[in-house]
């Protein structure tokens, strides 16, 4: 499968991040995408650099005042103390219902904050650098699929998911699928549909597209009573104006077989199909492996082919982009476990 791989993602290197109040090394680390590459080499595909800018795109997906914050959010970290080079950035104050998120505050913790949906999202001096070559990577493949090629792959970390039209979130700064989805719709694509099936609901792209019926988003998921996003991904959000019903939530409780989660599977494909797509866009997270540290589905390995075959049956280019995925040293198979299946059909 033609594959866009992120030259500069070893950049965004965090250390920590908060666990139970405990700083907990990042699950979300360099060596999954390591793995990744490994594993897409082994089985003879090759890698390509990004060869489109994400730049007028971003601007579409992303409110102008948090890029602007994110382009130079370290050196901003770096102004208030050279020490800070030692220390990762994390938010401790939000403005929650009734404070103001209409005004920048001048203190930078306080900006973080605003910005912010969370405190596990930690950044690293190439943060912003790695994050934009990502979205370069997306929509270099959506650019692909848009000009005939039938798949293509984002293999990209941070993952990009949680992150919303103006807050970073849930390990993710710029939402790249919401990117290759857009430029999609740029490139001939008259309608969209994303599907998400990391284990944590896709809360970013969820909001960035919940006007619109132009771009149906369809997730399946932990449920967000027990799981990470929580505030997020409930059945009832079916979208809103002229976005009402193409919004599709499929919360599965914690434990779910691979059974009942390729049975919501089939659902969602069936929605899909009924939306009469001319492309698709697969936030591809593998956390839903039975052997993921921080999530709670049961796929095994052998299961991510039969989704990969799954989704070639909905016969629709295909733009697959990297989200989830924390036990590391799998997560090259079973993503490219997911692609074989998928080229197989
Ligand atoms: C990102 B993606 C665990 C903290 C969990 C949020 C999980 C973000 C998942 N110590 N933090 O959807 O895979
Ligand atoms: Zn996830």
């Amino acid at each position: 499968m033609i594959t866009f791989h992120n030259p500069l993602h070893q950049g965004h290197a965090p250390a920590h991040e908060f666990f139970r109040g405990e700083r907990v090394p990042c699950f979300e680390k360099p060596a999954r995408v390591d793995y990744v590459e490994a594993a897409l080499r082994a089985r003879g595909h090759g890698l390509l650099p990004p060869d489109t800018d994400s730049g007028p795109t971003l601007s579409e997906v992303h409110a102008p005042r948090y890029l602007a914050f994110l382009q130079t959010a370290w050196q901003q970290w770096l102004e208030l103390d050279p020490a800070n080079s030692a220390i990762q950035p994390f938010p401790s104050v939000w403005p929650v219902r009734t404070l103001r998120s209409d005004l920048e505050p001048l203190n930078f913790v306080a900006r973080l904050g605003l910005y912010s949906m969370d405190n596990g999202t930690p950044m690293a001096p190439g943060t912003w650098a790695a994050a934009k070559a990502g979205a370069d990577a997306a929509a270099s493949a959506a650019s692909r699929v848009a000009q005939g090629a039938r798949a293509a792959f984002c293999c990209t970390r941070p993952p990009g998911h949680h992150a919303g039209p103006d807050f970073m979130g849930g390990y993710c700064f710029l939402n790249n699928a919401a990117v290759a989805a857009q430029v999609l719709r740029h490139q001939g694509a008259r309608r969209v549909a994303v599907l998400d099936v990391d284990y944590h609901h896709g809360n970013g792209t969820q909001s960035i597209f919940y006007d619109r019926a132009d771009v149906l988003f369809v997730s399946i998921h932990g449920d967000p009573r027990t799981e990470y996003p929580f505030y997020l991904g409930h059945a009832d959000e079916t979208g809103v104006g002229e976005g009402e019903g193409f919004n599709l939530n499929l919360p599965l409780p914690a434990g779910t077989s691979a059974a009942a989660w390729l049975d919501a599977l089939e659902f969602a494909c069936a929605r899909i199909d009924r939306h009469g797509a001319d492309a698709l866009v697969i936030s591809l997270g593998l956390d839903t492996f039975e052997g993921d540290p921080i999530s709670k589905f049961a796929l095994a390995s052998a299961d991510f082919r039969r989704v990969g075959e799954r989704l070639a049956g909905l016969r629709l280019p295909a733009v697959f982009v990297l989200e989830g995925g924390y036990a590391a040293a799998e997560l090259g198979t079973n993503a490219v476990n997911v692609l074989d299946g998928f080229e197989q059909v």
